[in-house]
């Protein structure tokens, strides 16, 4: 059997959007506020261990600039609210002007599942604006409707590494979530779809290649093409670490069944 359903993470696995987007889409926000703060990458990586860009200038805030205060007037939650929503403006400036390509294979096995009836759905921590705007300007303007259920953002209230943004997709979907398959890049998104249940493929990104996945039926580099297979990093159900497969719906139900370890889609 297919999978019921593929639920998707947006920042990291669909696309470099941390690396590309939300860093620099933050400096321009303070740029622009007249602040002097700016998030090299190294202080990037760091502050990647908070989910939410809201979440995130807090902890600026409190781990870098603790004698911070805002003008006269104006409370902190009105100014990180409007950072927050500068920086979405810049981020999408950055989407429209092509600075964010889909990772390999992304654009493949939406259109393969998409095909096959297979269900889809986001489960992600960025604002919904976001997701729209790399959806449409990446995949095309009906790309956003390809999707049964798009959990985002303060749709939750917990952000990942609780479970809720997935247990919401999955409730959306009506799918039994064994029978589902998320992908991620990150430790934290692991531990979020694990914690509802969800098998998880991993493609580490720019940040999150040193991080741990305990508990991923696969880590490899990235989703591959039939050109560009990708290298398969480890996993629990993983084919021999080295092997190089592209991530198709045959490769992935195989990996459900517990098959995955005979090949599956793995040359
Ligand atoms: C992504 C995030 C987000 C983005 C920014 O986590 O942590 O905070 O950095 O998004 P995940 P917003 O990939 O696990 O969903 O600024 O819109 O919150
Ligand atoms: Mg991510």
């Amino acid at each position: 059997m297919p999978p019921e359903a593929l639920i998707f993470d947006v920042d990291g696995t669909l696309a470099e959007t941390e690396h590309e987007g939300h860093r620099p889409a933050f400096n321009e926000a303070f740029r622009e506020a007249g602040l002097d703060w700016r998030w090299d990458e190294a202080l990037y990586g760091e502050l990647l261990a908070v989910t939410g860009g809201k979440e995130r200038i807090r902890r600026y805030l409190e781990r870098h600039r603790p004698g911070f205060r805002p003008p006269a007037g104006v409370s902190l939650d009105e100014l990180v609210a409007r950072l927050h929503r500068a920086k979405n403006a810049a981020f999408a400036r950055r989407v429209r002007s092509g600075a964010l390509g889909l990772r390999p294979g992304v654009a493949r096995l939406l259109r393969e599942a998409r095909a096959a009836g297979v269900p889809l759905a986001i489960a992600t921590t960025t604002s919904p604006e976001n997701v729209e705007a790399l959806l449409r300007h990446a995949l095309g303007e009906d790309a956003p409707g390809w999707f049964a259920a798009v959990v985002a953002g303060d749709m939750v209230s917990a952000k990942k590494p609780s479970p809720e943004v997935y247990e919401r997709a999955v409730r959306a979907l009506g799918a039994d979530p064994d029978r589902c398959v998320a992908f991620e890049d990150s430790a934290h998104g692991v531990a979020a779809a694990r914690g509802a249940g969800v098998p998880v493929v991993v493609t580490p990104s720019h940040y999150t290649r040193g991080e741990r996945f305990d508990g991923a039926l696969l880590v490899v580099e990235h989703l591959g093409e039939p050109e560009r297979p990708a290298r398969v990093l480890g996993g629990l159900a993983a084919a021999r670490a080295g092997a190089r497969c592209v991530v198709d719906l045959a490769l992935l139900r195989a990996l459900l069944a517990g098959g995955a370890a005979a090949g599956g889609g793995a040359r």
